[in-house]
């Protein structure tokens, strides 16, 4: 009999360490209405077109993942993102005529809102006699617009947003919505800006209680999260169209790391960013290119997630048209 070879190896490693990540996190508590509310807004927006093929679908990830130190979580390990990355994305993908499902870590920046002070309930709003309440002058524009554009978005079902904290909920409702976005083909594109949890204490390791502080040194054994990139790109929806993101401090490095991502996880295109300059300037990372996309300086409003959604979405649509000539 002839011996595994490497990969088979590697492959046989990863799809049991995605089978623990999976049978021992602890299950989605509203799982079900995720599930229901995700197939109404793949079949809604699947209808719903011009060119009667339905409109480009794309899951845009935001935020940072938690990954919980105790069952009954007081302390856990971040990931730096404010999402504002994900929520300024998710307002340019709407204009460009996508539907966009929003995965968000719970708090952080949302579509539409970003021209809000950090606490728009109380700086935004003042009472007024009796129990009315209004808009303060200097924010009623900002306000009106955040609103309107807003319920424009979720009541015309081209915006459906889904909050998580942890990994365990992140991972899973990745590969939730994955299930719909494969029946879609290369219509559906993953745009993943959240920062991910690289390492974890699996859930039955985990205590349950609050760690106490008597001892010296906190002994905790955190484990590497499983590549669910490779996963997603083989496994959960191969024909989508997925973009990831590499994010380094050190600038020396972060186009050879962001090659390396594009190869090892067979991604479209991985947008790398340094964290100081993230808001001025990426570079998308392809096989064939390096792309640098910077924000308009001469515009003081505008963001470079402008071109970037606008590269992207060309370059998704020439890959839908590719797929259809490769029929
Ligand atoms: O959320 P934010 O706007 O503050 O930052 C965005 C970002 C730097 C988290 C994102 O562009 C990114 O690089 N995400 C992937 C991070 C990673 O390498 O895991």
């Amino acid at each position: 009999m002839d011996a595994p070879n490497g990969s088979q190896d590697t492959e046989q490693t990863l799809d049991s360490q995605v089978k623990a990540f999976f049978d021992s996190a602890p299950p989605l508590q509203n799982r079900n209405d995720i599930i229901q509310k995700l197939n109404h807004f793949i079949q809604l927006n699947s209808l719903s077109s011009e060119n009667g093929i339905g409109k480009r679908i794309v899951c845009v990830t935001s935020g940072g993942t938690t990954a919980p130190l105790e069952q009954r979580c007081v302390r856990y390990v971040d990931n730096f993102s404010s999402g504002h990355r994900g929520a300024t994305s998710t307002e340019y993908f709407l204009k460009a005529g996508y539907a966009v499902i929003f995965l968000y870590r719970r708090g952080s920046f949302q579509p539409f809102c970003r021209s809000l002070p950090d606490d728009p309930l109380l700086e935004c709003f003042e009472a007024t006699e009796g129990l009315n309440i209004q808009v303060c002058e200097a924010y009623s524009k900002a306000v009106k617009t955040a609103i309107v554009d807003h319920h424009a978005a979720v009541d015309s079902g081209l915006l459906l947003k889904l909050p998580f904290s942890t990994i365990f909920e992140y991972l899973q409702m990745l590969q939730i919505i994955s299930k719909p976005m494969k029946d879609i083909g290369p219509r559906a594109m993953f745009y993943l800006a959240a920062a991910v949890s690289d390492f974890y204490v699996p859930w039955k390791d985990m205590v349950e209680h609050k760690i106490q502080s008597g001892s010296h040194i906190l002994d905790v054994k955190l484990v590497p999260v499983p590549k669910m990139l490779s996963v997603l790109r083989k496994d959960w929806a191969p024909l989508a169209f997925c973009i990831s993101f590499k994010l380094e401090t050190d600038s020396n490095i972060l186009l050879n790391k962001a090659r390396g991502a594009l190869e090892k996880y067979n991604m479209h295109a991985v947008v790398a960013n340094e964290l100081s300059t993230r808001k001025e300037q990426v570079v998308v990372v392809t096989i064939d290119d390096k792309i640098t996309v910077q924000r308009d300086k001469s515009k003081a409003d505008d963001d470079v997630e402008n071109p970037l959604i606008k590269l992207l979405s060309q370059r998704h649509s020439a890959y839908i048209e590719d797929s259809k000539r490769m029929r």
